[in-house]
């Protein structure tokens, strides 16, 4: 039988990836608007102890930037409804305006009030507020993930805010400006112990440049790839839409994997290694899978991009 989309899905199958993280988000969904913000501010400044985090650039806040000021301009009680609204995904004009930024100008936002918090020009969590028993169950799980499984849940905390972007019919997304690819001088190039397939090292190698139009040429035009705890992105202009808003300057690593032939003339190739996201640099090695499936063209039909549960599966390369 052809492979398709779903079939592929399930290629080395025993990959253990961090459950705890889509665990931890459902039980941090149940809580209420008030506790989430405070969890998430006692994560942060917590997590800000040993790693830091990198200020976004100007380029990523400029689209933010009218919203910050209006809520700049309100007061205390206002601003609190306001990052309740976007805990609660409420129907508001800043929901809607949030629900359609890439990833990264939402870290950025909250990012700069976070900033604003913390010197008291923003409405703060209050001194001495205590989370419920659940909000604490929930920020002491946090603190036994590794780091970047706990960057992980941050992140997604944040992208899940504001109004659901499939209520809003038709939008535009927004998105940071994309930066040229690298020049060709500066370039790096991967090795991977126990892979020399050309597609896979082109991809690493491509997608480190920021040459989102060299590495979308990689793909079936059936191709998908699927994040971390998300669905398939399926065809070409799909992939390279969200490369380019949302895989700017990664740092891909990858140290080993394996190759065997597959059906129907199709390759699965699984590799491990390390992704750095420039919002935490070296400072956070994220532990990742590739698990790719090449067809008899040796162009990409599936990757699936997996954070896996712990170290030790960074050596777990059996089917
Ligand atoms: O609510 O091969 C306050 C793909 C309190 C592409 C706050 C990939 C109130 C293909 C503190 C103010 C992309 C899939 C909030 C590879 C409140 C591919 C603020 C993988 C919210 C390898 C909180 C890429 C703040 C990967 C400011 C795995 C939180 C990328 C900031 C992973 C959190 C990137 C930040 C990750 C989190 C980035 C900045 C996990 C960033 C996480």
């Amino acid at each position: 039988m052809p492979f398709t989309i779903d079939s592929a899905r399930n290629i080395f199958a025993n990959t253990l990836t961090a459950d705890a993280v889509p665990a931890t988000i459902a039980r941090f969904n149940q809580l209420n608007a008030e506790d989430q913000l405070a969890l998430i501010w006692f994560a942060y400044l917590e997590m800000g102890k040993t790693i830091t985090v990198a200020a976004p650039g100007a380029a990523n806040m400029q689209f933010a930037e009218p919203t910050l000021k209006e809520i700049q301009k309100m007061s205390f009680q206002d601003q609190s409804q306001v990052m309740c609204d976007l805990a609660n995904r409420a129907d508001t004009p800043i929901c809607r305006t949030y629900a359609v930024w890439s990833p990264n100008i939402k870290l950025g936002f909250w990012y700069r009030l976070g900033q604003w918090m913390e010197e008291g020009t923003v409405a703060p969590i209050p001194d001495g507020y205590k989370l419920s028993a659940n909000a604490a169950a929930v920020l002491q799980s946090i603190r036994g993930l590794e780091s970047g499984q706990q960057i992980t849940v941050l992140r997604n905390a944040v992208v899940d805010m504001g109004f659901d972007k499939d209520k809003l019919g038709s939008y535009k997304p927004v998105a940071e400006p994309v930066v040229p690819p690298t020049d060709m001088s500066k370039r790096t190039s991967v090795t991977i112990e126990g892979v020399t397939n050309p597609t896979v090292l082109s991809y690493m190698n491509l997608l480190n440049a920021n040459d989102f139009d060299e590495l979308i040429k990689l793909f079936a035009d059936d191709g998908a790839l699927q994040p971390p705890f998300q669905k398939p992105i399926v065809g070409k202009d799909r992939v390279l839409r969200f490369f380019k808003e949302e895989c700017q300057n990664l740092k891909l690593m990858p140290e080993r994997g394996v190759a065997e032939p597959a059906e129907d003339g199709f390759t699965q190739i699984k590799v491990t290694g390390k992704v750095q996201t420039p919002w935490f640099g070296a400072g956070v090695g994220m532990n990742m899978a590739w698990r790719f499936l090449l067809n008899a063209e040796n162009k990409i039909f599936f990757v699936a991009i997996d954070l896996l549960a712990s170290p030790k599966e960074l050596l777990n390369l059996v089917r």
